[in-house]
């Protein structure tokens, strides 16, 4: 014991796994679990951070610096001032089902969220048990829309373990979140993918404080690799502040025809010239998501 700790790196780089009030527990490059106490400064360390840490001659390690991240995922804490409760995501898993109905809106602002984070997205069109008897023509009408705009879709039954391998080989080592309207089977489909406990808890048992149950964002690695950041606020995040540019941007079928537009400020609206509207009239582009654009307009 004493060897290894004597053998043992003294400082390098580590991820973190999550949060303890003021503390972080980070692994390191080699694999190993650290309690660290970070400096003030980095208040705004997120689960899924890469950080520079350094073992301390008393006390618990400390980490000292965070590396550049891709992006963070950021909620209002109840001052309402944003916090940033997960970073460096590359996936978004946003989970629908048949029952209750998908809500077509919520999805294209999860489309439009992961586009801002730079992020992918894999639509899980959960309860495939109930998709002969609750499926609608208007719903399946508004999935293939989705199929169209090249839009990654999977029919999974979390509930029967079906499609949950899926998901596995569809992650392709990237970090992922799970997230989706209430009811669709998010905290089924989390369970499923990390189906050993000692996977969910243990880790954070490991640091030998016990058995912890945080609420924190924590960082579960994947068996097929990859990792799953998960908490019930990570869950359940919206988006928020979408302005014009965000909107646009997170129409990913508009993009070739962004620039064509008689006006270069155009808003696909009411303005004359408009090749979005041209193109949706013609059959070119997906006419229920065009719809939603035009509402969501309305809101910026
Ligand atoms: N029929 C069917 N029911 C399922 C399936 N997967 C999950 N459910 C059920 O759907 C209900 C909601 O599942 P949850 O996993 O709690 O959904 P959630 O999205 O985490 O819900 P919130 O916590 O409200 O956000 C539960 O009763 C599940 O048993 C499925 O594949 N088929
Ligand atoms: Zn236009």
């Amino acid at each position: 014991m004493t060897e290894n700790i004597s053998h043992a790196a003294s400082s390098g780089i580590g991820q973190v796994i999550t949060r303890f009030g003021a503390d972080f527990l980070i692994e390191t490059e080699a694999g190993e679990r650290l309690r660290c106490t970070a400096r003030r400064k980095l208040d705004h360390l997120a689960c899924g951070d890469h950080v520079q840490w350094e073992r301390q001659a008393q006390g618990n390690a400390a980490v000292t610096a965070m590396l550049p991240r891709r992006n963070v995922l950021e909620r209002p804490d109840f001052r309402g001032k944003l916090r940033p409760i997960a970073a460096n995501i590359d996936l978004l898993i946003v989970v629908a089902s048949w029952q209750p109905a998908p809500v077509w809106d919520t999805l294209d602002r999860y489309l439009i969220a992961a586009n801002r984070l730079h992020a992918d997205v894999l639509l899980v069109m959960n309860k495939m048990d109930l998709r002969q008897t609750h499926a609608t023509a208007e719903a399946e009408a508004c999935l293939a829309e989705y199929v169209n705009i090249g839009c990654p879709i999977l029919h999974v039954a979390a509930d029967q373990q079906q499609g949950i391998g899926d998901i596995l080989s569809a992650i392709q080592g990237r970090t992922a979140i799970v997230v989706g309207q209430s009811g669709v089977g998010k905290s089924s489909i989390a369970a499923q993918l990390l189906p050993d406990t000692d996977i969910r808890v243990g880790t954070i048992s490991d640091t030998g404080e016990g058995r912890h149950t945080t609420t924190s964002a924590t960082l579960y690695r994947l068996p097929a690799g990859g990792a799953l950041i998960d908490s019930p606020g990570v869950r359940d995040f919206g988006l928020t502040g979408l302005d014009f540019a965000t909107l646009e941007s997170g129409f990913p079928e508009f993009r070739p025809f962004l620039g064509e537009c008689r006006f270069n400020n155009c808003t696909h609206n009411h303005e004359p010239g408009c090749v979005i509207k041209a193109a949706v009239s013609a059959g070119q582009l997906p006419p229920k998501r065009f719809a939603r654009y035009l509402s969501l307009l309305s809101t910026v």
